[in-house]
């Protein structure tokens, strides 16, 4: 028989979500969690048409190198900054996300990390655990509200438009800061108003990043911008870790500059920095924003799709339906 285009699967996903690729493709696969050094993906991509690969997986010029036969990678997450996506549009390699899928289980996550960070819920847990609720206390524990207060969002994309909603249901004021303002339409759906960053730094009283990562916005949540903000207010992450200088926020944690942070992305993740571990008013959780059951296979179910349409096979054949490098396709 003619030979079949071959993918490679980096992490074990969903078995069954996975196994329809085997209708069009040779599909090697993992059932370990994998840690893979430059040079094993490398090896992967060499002997693969198509994979499907997840935050974990860096791919660019190193790793692309000699993958002569590569047409398209599916990414699991609508995050794509493990992708050099440059070296891969250069390279003629389709590359797709799954945005969309995710984004209402990651707000909802962004509103529950925020909720446990502001009433210190995981905090008064572990004190509880520890046997030191002796005695009722008026005064232990105390945080702060969402009802009425100001919340800033860092990036008014999809995700970001959905924690704006769920503000707006808490009775917050919602104020944001994007690249680009959003039109008056969605800024009214969302009950949302644009102010410039420095504003939203210091009038925010619960700030959530909701923002892309990219070279241009490392550490931009840096000692200067922790400076701005309330002294009483948290901070919220569930973007990418790089986005936040983690030792200047240490810093102002550890002394009182801001009241609590919640992160659920790391600087070097899986490696916490030991600074953030040793305080008690970080809520610390581990990249779990869309791992809802039903969104995770949605995930992969979008990425399956993705690769089987980018490799020329399926009812959408040649169509991928979220292509990052559309370009690719349309050969402009
Ligand atoms: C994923 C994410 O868990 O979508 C993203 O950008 O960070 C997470 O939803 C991760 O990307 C899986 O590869």
């Amino acid at each position: 028989a003619e030979s079949r285009p071959r993918v490679w699967v980096s992490q074990p996903l969903f078995d069954d979500v996975i196994g329809r690729l085997d209708e069009y493709f040779d599909v090697q696969s993992t059932a370990q969690v994998s840690e893979y050094a430059a040079g094993e993906i490398a090896a992967h991509l060499r002997q693969a048409h198509g994979a499907v690969v997840t935050l974990n997986e860096r791919i660019g010029t190193a790793e692309i190198a000699g993958a002569a036969h590569l047409r398209a990678i599916a990414n699991v997450g609508v995050g794509y900054n493990n992708l050099d996506i440059p070296a891969l549009s250069a390279a003629g390699i389709i590359a797709t996300n799954t945005p969309d899928v995710l984004t209402e289980t990651t707000a909802d996550f962004g509103f529950a990390l925020l909720m446990a960070t502001a009433r210190r819920i995981t905090e008064a847990e572990r004190w509880l655990r520890a046997g030191q609720w002796q005695q009722w206390s008026f005064s232990s524990m105390l945080g702060s509200d969402l009802h009425g207060s100001t919340l800033g969002i860092l990036g008014m994309g999809r995700i970001g438009q959905g924690i704006a909603r769920r503000g707006a249901g808490f009775g917050m004021r919602v104020l944001y800061h994007n690249r680009s303002r959003l039109p008056a339409a969605v800024e009214g759906q969302c009950q949302a108003s644009y102010v410039d960053l420095d504003s939203l730094l210091r009038q925010s009283d619960h700030l959530l990043l909701v923002l892309p990562y990219s070279p241009e916005v490392h550490h931009l949540i840096d000692a200067s911008a922790l400076s701005k903000m309330k002294p009483s207010a948290t901070l919220v992450n569930i973007a990418r870790g790089g986005i936040v200088d983690e030792v200047a926020l240490a810093a102002a944690l550890a002394q009182g500059r801001l009241a609590g942070a919640g992160l659920d992305v790391y600087e070097g993740e899986p490696q916490v920095r030991p600074e953030l571990l040793a305080l008690d008013n970080v809520v610390l959780t581990p990249h779990i924003a869309s791992a809802s059951l039903a969104t995770r296979r949605a995930m992969v179910t979008l990425a399956v799709d993705n690769l089987i349409a980018a490799l020329g096979e399926g009812p959408q054949a040649g169509r991928p339906a979220t292509p990052i490098n559309a370009d690719v396709i349309t050969g402009k």
